[in-house]
């Protein structure tokens, strides 16, 4: 028993999407940038990410989040998001998890929070009301119009844009955006992302390295809610679909319709997920840099321990 590993986590869902927040026992990533500990973390520690995310602890749907000590001494924390198959430039739905979980502890109160992540410092608003409101990294399109040809499914034409990760937000598509189609819509949005790969389709370059695998994708339809403006399924890297409606995928959308002239500073944008949660999202302008401002709310689930027994055999994941 005295050889247990021991790791607190608080688990929270925003809007129906986990994040499974790691506050003790994780692995120690050395300081320097957070850019800097995420590469340790993937080559020295990945058997850690899969132990927190995947089953038999956890599901594909549940995004990971390292609690760490931020360098930039104005920030009220670092994280490195991750999932079942690696690591996340940036998440919002995990930042607003992280936001409402770091209230639950006490450690912050309603007001202004700085995070550092691994793609830059964002900054995340919690409400007297308990929503959080993340001002996400500088979003925009890359290119638009891009035509890919998809097995057994024919020509798709999509964006490509930046959000904090790379999209390919489809509008015209013939699925039908419902929890009942998610097998169809996983294995339709599934080949859209082996086309862009087969046929080199990527996001322009990225913090100095060549072009950005686009590793989400996006299909948009007409609102269930007569709240929302849009409704989306977004497929995440392993294969699980976001619950919620995806921040870094709602700021993708937003610079989409920023650069179309469809949507203007300030002006909000009600984006529903497929189980019907929904994202507030409005862009500001810092020169020609489109910052969205993405509003939602998250709910603290769990309190736990993992123990990791050098006995089991699964004890680190079932890898994929
Ligand atoms: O909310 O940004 C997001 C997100 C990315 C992957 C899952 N959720």
């Amino acid at each position: 028993m005295n050889n247990i590993q021991r790791v607190k986590i608080i688990d929270s869902h925003t809007g129906g999407e986990p994040t499974r927040l790691v506050i003790e026992g994780g692995p120690d990533l050395g300081g320097g940038a957070l850019a800097e500990r995420v590469e340790r973390f993937r080559s020295q520690h990945d058997d850690f990410r899969s132990a927190v995310v995947n089953e038999p602890r956890g599901s594909d749907a549940v995004v990971g989040g390292l609690l760490c000590e931020p360098t930039d001494p104005s920030c009220a924390a670092g994280v490195i998001f991750f999932n079942n198959v690696g690591y996340l430039n940036m998440c919002v739905h995990g930042t607003i998890g992280l936001v409402v979980t770091l209230a639950h502890m006490n450690r912050i109160g309603p007001g202004e929070h700085r995070i550092e992540t691994p793609v830059g410092v964002v900054t995340a608003t919690l409400d007297e009301a308990g929503f959080v409101t993340v001002a996400n990294v500088p979003s925009y399109r890359s290119a638009a119009r891009v035509k890919v040809c998809v097995d057994d499914y024919g020509e798709v034409t999509g964006d490509v844009a930046w959000g904090g990760n790379w999209f390919f937000l489809v509008n015209d598509h013939r699925e039908e955006l419902t929890l009942a189609n998610i097998e169809r819509l996983t294995d339709v949005t599934w080949r859209i992302r082996q086309a862009l790969t087969r046929e080199g389709i990527t996001g322009s370059s990225f913090n100095g390295k060549g072009g950005g695998e686009i590793d989400h994708i996006e299909l948009f339809g007409p609102p269930s809610s007569p709240a929302a403006d849009s409704k989306n399924f977004v497929l995440c890297p392993g294969k699980a679909y976001d619950r919620s409606p995806c921040g870094t995928g709602t700021s993708a959308k937003i610079a989409c319709l920023m650069a179309d002239g469809k949507l203007s500073e300030g002006q909000v944008w009600r984006q529903e997920s497929i189980v019907g949660s929904i994202f507030e999202g409005f862009a500001r302008l810092d020169g020609e840099q489109i910052i969205p401002h993405i509003k939602g709310s998250a709910f603290v689930n769990a309190e736990a321990t993992l123990l990791f027994d050098p006995d089991d055999p699964f004890r680190m994941g079932i890898r994929r």
